[in-house]
């Protein structure tokens, strides 16, 4: 395609649809019964990565044209373009390189003519040697005493992505040393962390790339004042907090001592910032050896992503099959399910990776497309979501494309618990397929020996139409290396869905507003004035704030 053509005009985007008419019709679970092939055809493998996409309404010709769609886009530049650090955050004019901060083989990636891995390494080994002296109990605070809390204060990409690992990788953990997250500007979530935090022995990242975000900064505030309240003075400071920031004066102002500030660069987005300096807290709760591992699992999803042709890429093969659900069958949503309990946190994340990123309507051209764009993606831990939402999955008037992921073995690895889980993986991917038809339905009631006019008045509500897609991710055990591959894989998928849809993945202004808006009703929210200046609905809103408090007199400062 001509960079200039949009991707909906183009003879490959009517081949789709015309290719959509007939696929649109088809059931997979005929398409199982004609191909006894599908399985081998349709799963690719990234080390312990079983990738199975043959549960999706594709066949052959359907990944060839979905194929030729990404070459036409020029995917493959466009994946080179990033790795080699070009500003393709075009509304930033900035380079995109969350792939440098895993680049093992540490080969220079130049951003204006400068190779930026020495700062990276640089970087990543302060990070290493704070961890490690917290770890090894070595660090010590204003009594002497070891750290036995880590408190990570920061909100969004500051928060979402450590939050995730550490949870996940909460086996590879020490278990003495507790690490907390912190984000809600609600009081409730610093007071209720801090209650039960000796002030002696807690340890404080404030996590913000931009040292302004105003929930960060009032919990840092507060976090502050509570060391300064316990201690009696703020001599000890540089002994308990410490920041990940790209604004490091800003950091310095707040009282952080220079040798406790990390930095970041403005080619990492904060979505993408789990590999940087944002992972202090994952380096003292996992250790070094396991934060590399986690490198190097993302490093070998990126080797995949650059190497492998478009046929057998992981992500550009995820990435193709949303493509053809969002913008062929109309689909609206996505759910990432996982089967382990320890990536309770993979949807939450997943959520701001993917719909902060792919969740514009403009183009790099500045128009409005007019076509779809990223889905609305929700998620949760598989066995809960069968017991909650599967219902509309199943039986519902909307499709909704599911991820499945489970591993092989779990850590400890009871049997009895594992099979349990694993059976429901198999199981609900089949019947999501398969469906059951009339024919089935009636057979099982009769089975059950009802009558006729019992099974007339049930029978419909016993079909299942099936046909729902699934792509299911087996993988051995949630190792770092695993869980750095997976989440690699998510981030390069989310890539090519914004290159196919033309969009900047990389920029947020739908954040940023919220930023503004907030600041400015804050000043309002400081005084007792009725306020006239919005809207009936936001200054109604407003003014009963404002009575109620002073009714209330709940509020302190
Ligand atoms: C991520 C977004 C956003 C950001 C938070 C926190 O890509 O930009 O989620 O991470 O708003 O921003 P700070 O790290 O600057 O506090």
């Amino acid at each position: 395609m001509a960079s200039m053509t949009k991707i909906n005009r183009s003879a490959t985007w009517k081949a789709l649809e015309e290719h959509f008419e007939e696929m649109g019709q088809s059931h997979m679970r005929d398409m199982f019964e004609r191909d006894p092939k599908r399985f081998e055809k349709f799963s690719l493998k990234l080390n312990d990565i079983l990738f199975d996409y043959s549960k999706n309404i594709i066949d052959s010709r359907t990944m060839e044209h979905l194929h030729r769609l990404a070459d036409d886009c020029d995917i493959e530049q466009w994946i080179n373009k990033m790795f080699d650090g070009e500003p393709i955050n075009n509304t930033e004019n900035r380079a995109v390189l969350h792939t440098a901060l895993r680049n093992r083989e540490g080969l220079p990636v130049l951003v204006d003519g400068e190779d930026v891995m020495p700062a990276i390494c640089e970087e990543q080994k302060r990070v290493k040697k704070l961890a490690e002296a917290i770890r090894t109990r070595s660090w010590r605070g204003y009594y002497n005493q070891p750290i036995t809390d880590v408190v990570n204060i920061g909100i969004g990409g500051s928060h979402l992505g450590p939050l995730m690992v550490t949870e996940a990788l909460s086996p590879y953990s020490l278990h003495d040393l507790n690490i907390h997250y912190v984000s809600n500007v609600d009081e409730n979530h610093i007071n209720d962390t801090l209650e039960h935090l000796n002030p002696a022995t807690t340890f404080f990242i404030i996590a913000s790339k931009s040292f302004t975000t105003q929930d960060t900064m009032v919990n840092a505030e507060t976090a502050r004042q509570w060391h300064i309240n316990k201690v009696g003075n703020d001599e000890h400071i540089d002994k308990h907090f410490s920041a990940v920031s790209s604004n490091v004066e800003a950091a310095k102002e707040f009282g952080i001592d220079e040798d406790n500030i990390f930095q970041m660069w403005d080619w990492v987005g904060g979505r993408y910032s789990l590999w940087s300096a944002i992972s202090l807290p994952i380096v003292i709760a996992i250790g070094e050896e396991n934060f590399d591992e986690l490198l190097q699992g993302a490093y070998e999803a990126d080797l995949h992503f650059k190497n492998a042709p478009l046929e057998e890429n992981i992500p550009v093969n995820m990435a193709l099959l949303g493509i053809w659900y969002n913008n062929f069958f109309d689909a609206q949503s996505t759910v990432v399910l996982p089967y382990d309990q320890h990536l309770h946190k993979f949807p939450a994340y997943l959520q701001q990776a993917d719909m902060e990123s792919n969740g514009k309507a403009v183009d790099r051209q500045g128009d409005v497309v007019d076509y779809t764009t990223g889905p609305v993606l929700f998620g949760e831990i598989g066995i809960a979501a069968q017991h909650a939402f599967f219902q509309l999955l199943h039986q519902g008037t909307k499709l909704v494309p599911a991820d499945i992921l489970a591993p092989i073995s779990n850590f400890h690895c009871i049997a009895r618990h594992h099979r349990a889980l694993m059976s429901n993986v198999f199981a609900q991917a089949e019947a999501l397929m398969k469906g059951k038809t009339e024919q089935e339905a009636y057979a099982e009631l009769k089975g059950e020996g009802l009558d006729e006019k019992a099974i007339k008045a049930l029978l419909p509500n016993k079909i299942f139409p099936g046909n729902r897609p699934t792509s299911t991710f087996l993988f051995n055990s949630l190792s770092p290396a695993t869980l750095g591959s997976l989440i690699a894989l998510y981030e390069h998928k989310i890539f090519v869905q914004g290159i196919i849809w033309n969009i900047n993945s990389f920029d947020q202004w739908g954040v940023e507003l919220g930023k503004q808006l907030a600041s400015g009703i804050l000043q309002e929210l400081n005084d007792d004035v009725m306020t006239s200046s919005h809207d009936s609905s936001t200054n109604g809103l407003i003014n009963y704030y404002k009575e109620q408090r002073t009714i209330n007199k709940g509020e302190s400062t």
